[in-house]
């Protein structure tokens, strides 16, 4: 893929970052939700590619907007043939309540490459480069512990797993605790934080537990691009995703294969994009300037050379011709 479009996408998720950073703290998670897909659809249609949405906002009688299968980018003859995977706001609590970790997330390979996963959960176990090869998602927890902890050269109690505080990872955090595992409990957003395992200074070791699957795709991109491992697991948590896994053709056979990080992004040559809408481990949110100005973190990586790049830009709010448009309308 052009390493090119690597900094085009980056306007993309800006976009939906500025789109949606006015709404920190107000409570209106749905509002701010639109507000990002809207900016990103908006970015999206001057991106030179044939993108087909294979990870978005739902089926297209649910969403208007960056439904799966919806078309987007220029797409002329020429354009590359691409899937993409969406987010425009991952953790809308997140930014209702100005709590850390909302960003804006997008993740680009060629057409065919990224895991159509079901809007259900997925049980996912992460680490960066230097645990590569260790976890085991069918290990046990204390295994899956002692092992990045030696991998890591650390002592078992110095090792940080990042879970989300949530009643059905009870058991895990159990068993953590047990080990004497330090351990870190976030409300939402398990994008931002899967990926927190492989920038060392974040101090977060390993990623555990239950949440979206499409979210597990998007976070696999960027841990494909860092070198570390993830692997997941399709689990319907209640009876309607078992359901809504039937229907899409994820059988109960199908759901207990163990996913790779090759089976959730087939592919070396991924582009992950995010920009932060509020601050998190990763990235600072958006945060508003004098003079109608706004400032933005995004990182942005590629598969096939390693790069990341951590990107700040300060925005002209009334120069942003895609900007004013989402912006006038959620006014
Ligand atoms: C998960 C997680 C997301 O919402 O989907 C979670 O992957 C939903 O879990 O990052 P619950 O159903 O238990 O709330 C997020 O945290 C935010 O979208």
């Amino acid at each position: 893929m052009d390493r090119n479009l690597a900094l085009e996408l980056v306007r993309v998720t800006e976009t939906a970052a500025l789109a949606c950073g006015r709404y920190m703290g107000r409570g209106e998670k749905d509002i701010a939700d639109q507000a990002a897909v809207d900016g990103m659809r908006k970015a999206f249609s001057d991106v030179a590619i044939k993108g087909t949405v294979v990870i978005g906002e739902g089926e297209l009688d649910e969403a208007p907007m960056l439904y799966i299968g919806e078309k987007v980018g220029t797409c002329r003859e020429n354009d590359m043939e691409v899937d993409i995977a969406v987010d425009p706001l991952e953790g809308t609590n997140l930014i209702a309540k100005g709590l850390p970790n909302a960003i804006a997330v997008l993740a680009m390979a060629p057409k065919g490459t990224l895991l159509n996963a079901p809007d259900t959960y997925m049980r996912k176990i992460a680490v960066g480069p230097k645990a590569k090869g260790c976890i085991d998602l069918e290990a046990s927890v204390e295994q899956n512990l002692k092992a990045v902890a030696k991998a890591l050269n650390k002592d078992i109690n110095d090792l940080t797993l990042i879970i989300q505080d949530r009643e059905r990872h009870e058991d895990i955090i159990k068993e953590a605790r047990k080990v004497g595992c330090r351990i870190k409990l976030f409300s939402d957003g398990d994008v931002a934080t899967a990926i927190a395992t492989c920038f060392e200074d974040t101090g977060i070791d390993i990623f555990m537990g239950i949440g979206g699957a499409p979210e597990g795709v998007i976070a696999a991109a960027a841990i494909k691009c860092m070198g570390g491992e993830m692997q997941g697991k399709i689990i319907p948590l209640y009876e309607e995703d078992a359901m809504r896994c039937e229907e899409l053709g994820w059988t109960e056979e199908k759901r207990e294969k163990l996913l790779t990080l090759d089976d959730l992004v087939n592919t070396d040559d991924v582009l992950f994009v995010a920009t932060g809408a509020t601050d998190g481990e990763l990235l600072k949110g958006v945060t508003y300037l004098e003079n109608n100005r706004a400032k933005t973190q995004s990182v942005v990586m590629r598969s096939k050379t390693g790069t990341i790049r951590f990107v700040d830009a300060i925005h002209k709010l009334d120069k942003n011709d895609a900007l004013i448009e989402t912006l006038a309308k959620h006014k």
